[in-house]
C-alpha cells in the first residue's frame, strides 16, 4: 500500500488509476489509503461542471482543458454519472468527448459510476478528487449530469461550480427552478451558435437581478464548444471567482467547513456499516423480524434498543 501511495505521489498514472478503482469498489484497504494520502492534499482547485444531459458539458470541458493547458497547469477530469448503476465508468467513458487530450501526460481523465461504494457517489467522488490532488494536478474538473439530488451533493465538493445551459426550450427557467441558481458560480450558455442564446442569457441575468446581492454575482458567458468561442472568457471568469474566494477568505472557510462535514459523513457511514454488521452477526434479526410482523414490537423501539445496546456508553 505504501508502494502504491509513493507511486501516486511520484506521478505514476497506473497507480493513480488503481487507487481510484480501490475507492470505487470500496475495497478493504480504502480507509487506510485515504488517511495516508490526506497530508498530500489541499492544493488543487476544484471546478464542478453540471447541466442537463447533452448540454455540451464534456465538449466544453475539453475546450476548457485546452485553455488550462495553455496556461501551463495540469488537469484531472472526473466524469461522474449518477444515472448509471452499471458501468463503473466504461460506457460513460465512451461518452466523454475529450479525446483531444488523451495523449497529454498532464491530463488525467477518469469516469465513475455508482458501483459498489455504500458511502455514495459523492463520497467516492470526493475521495477520487483527493487522489488527483495528491497526484499533483493543479485543476480538477468534476463533470456530472444535472438530474437530481446527487449532482448537488457532488457539486458541494467543487470550489467553483459552472452550470451549463443551452438555448433549448425553456431550459434556463427550468434549471433555475430546480435550485441550481444557488450552486452556480458561473453560467455558460453553450451552443450559442443556435437560435435563442441571447434570450437565455437575458433570462438568467434577470433572475440574478432579483437575487439578494452577495459579494459575487455569477457571470453569464456565451460559449460554442464546437469552435471554442467564448471559452477563453469563461476561463477568465472562473479565475475571477477563484480570486474572489481567495481574497474574501471564503476559499479557506469553505474548505474548513467541508472537512468538518466530511468527518460527519464518514462517521455516519461507518456507524451504519459497523452497527448493522454487528446486528446481523448477532443472529437476532430473524426473531426481530417475526416480532415486528406480529406487532409485538415496532421498528422505532427496535432501533432504539439496538442503539442502547451498542452505545450505552454514550448515555
Ligand atoms: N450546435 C452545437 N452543438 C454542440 C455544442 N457543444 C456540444 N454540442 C453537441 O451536443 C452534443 C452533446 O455534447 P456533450 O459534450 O457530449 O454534452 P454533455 O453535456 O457532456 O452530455 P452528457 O454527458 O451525455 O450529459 C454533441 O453532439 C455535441 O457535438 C455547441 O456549442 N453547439
Ligand atoms: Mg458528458
Amino acid at each position: 500500500m505504501d508502494d502504491l501511495l509513493s507511486k501516486v505521489l511520484e506521478g505514476d498514472r497506473r497507480a493513480a488509476a488503481r487507487m481510484i478503482t480501490i475507492i470505487e469498489n470500496d475495497e478493504e484497504a480504502k480507509n487506510e489509503l485515504m488517511s495516508k494520502i490526506y497530508p498530500y492534499t489541499g492544493n488543487a482547485y476544484i471546478i464542478g461542471v453540471t447541466g442537463s444531459p447533452g448540454a455540451g458539458k464534456s465538449s466544453l470541458t475539453d475546450k476548457l482543458v485546452g485553455e488550462i493547458r495553455r496556461n501551463g497547469l495540469s488537469v484531472a477530469i472526473i466524469a461522474v454519472d449518477p444515472t448509471s448503476p452499471f458501468t463503473g465508468g466504461a460506457i460513460l467513458g465512451d461518452r466523454i468527448r475529450m479525446q483531444s487530450h488523451s495523449l497529454d501526460p498532464d491530463v488525467f481523465i477518469r469516469s465513475m459510476g455508482t458501483r459498489g461504494s455504500l458511502g455514495g457517489l459523492s463520497q467516492a467522488t470526493n475521495e477520487a478528487v483527493k487522489v488527483m490532488d495528491a497526484f499533483k494536478k493543479d485543476i480538477i474538473i468534476i463533470e456530472t449530469v444535472g438530474v437530481g439530488q446527487s449532482e448537488f451533493d457532488i457539486m458541494h465538493i467543487a470550489n467553483t461550480t459552472l452550470v451549463v445551459l443551452t438555448p433549448g426550450a425553456g431550459d434556463a427557467i427550468q434549471t433555475i427552478k430546480a435550485g441550481i441558481m444557488e450552486i452556480a458560480d458561473v453560467f455558460a450558455v453553450n451552443k450559442s451558435d443556435l437560435e435563442g442564446a441571447d434570450r437565455v442569457k437575458t433570462e438568467v441575468e434577470t433572475m440574478l437581478d432579483m437575487k439578494k446581492p452577495t459579494g459575487w454575482r455569477p457571470p453569464v458567458v456565451q460559449t460554442i464548444s464546437l469552435t471554442g468561442s467564448g471559452v477563453k472568457d469563461l476561463w477568465t471568469k472562473i479565475l475571477d471567482h477563484k480570486a474572489y474566494l481567495e481574497s474574501s477568505g471564503k476559499l479557506e472557510s469553505q474548505r474548513k467547513k467541508r472537512l468538518k462535514e466530511e468527518v460527519r459523513e464518514i462517521l455516519e457511514y461507518e456507524l451504519r456499516k459497523h452497527v448493522w454488521k454487528a446486528v446481523e452477526a448477532s443472529g437476532e434479526l430473524d426473531k426481530l423480524e417475526e416480532s415486528l410482523y406480529q406487532r409485538e414490537t415496532d421498528p422505532y423501539s427496535a432501533a432504539k434498543n439496538i442503539i442502547n445496546r451498542y452505545f450505552k456508553f454514550l448515555w
